[in-house]
């Protein structure tokens, strides 16, 4: 298929201006990678720019795959609180996140991490 030069580069710069005013995340407590003795009540991600509820949504996974309904989560301002499931089952735990940025644009990611409660074993 043939596509003009001139078509790359209009592509191009959009996607570079949208990259500029995504709101992408910038932290998250507790963050990726961590190895948690106790899961928090919630969760908290801070973004580069504000987000849109509608269209924003948190789900979690566990080991086990079974299903939780998608959290709740309060935002405010650039920092959104996620509320965590309470027992969730030892082992590998993940939040998935697809947000609508305040720009409208849609950013989709995860956050990976170990739940590991003294006693149990979490693999
Ligand atoms: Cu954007």
């Amino acid at each position: 298929m043939f596509v003009s030069p001139l078509a790359l580069v209009v592509a191009a710069s959009v996607v570079l201006a949208g990259f500029a005013s995504h709101s992408n995340v910038v932290s998250t407590n507790p963050r990726a990678g961590a190895t948690l003795t106790t899961v928090p009540k919630q969760m908290v991600f801070k973004f580069s720019d504000g987000i849109i509820d509608r269209g924003t949504t948190f789900t979690f996974t566990d080991r086990t795959k079974m299903y939780y309904p998608p959290l709740e989560f309060r935002p405010k301002g650039t920092t959104v609180r996620v509320s965590l499931p309470k027992n969730p089952a030892p082992g590998p735990i993940t939040v998935y996140y697809r947000v609508l940025s305040a720009d409208g644009h849609p950013v989709q990611g995860k956050v990976e991490m170990t739940y590991a409660p003294p006693g149990a074993n979490a693999s």
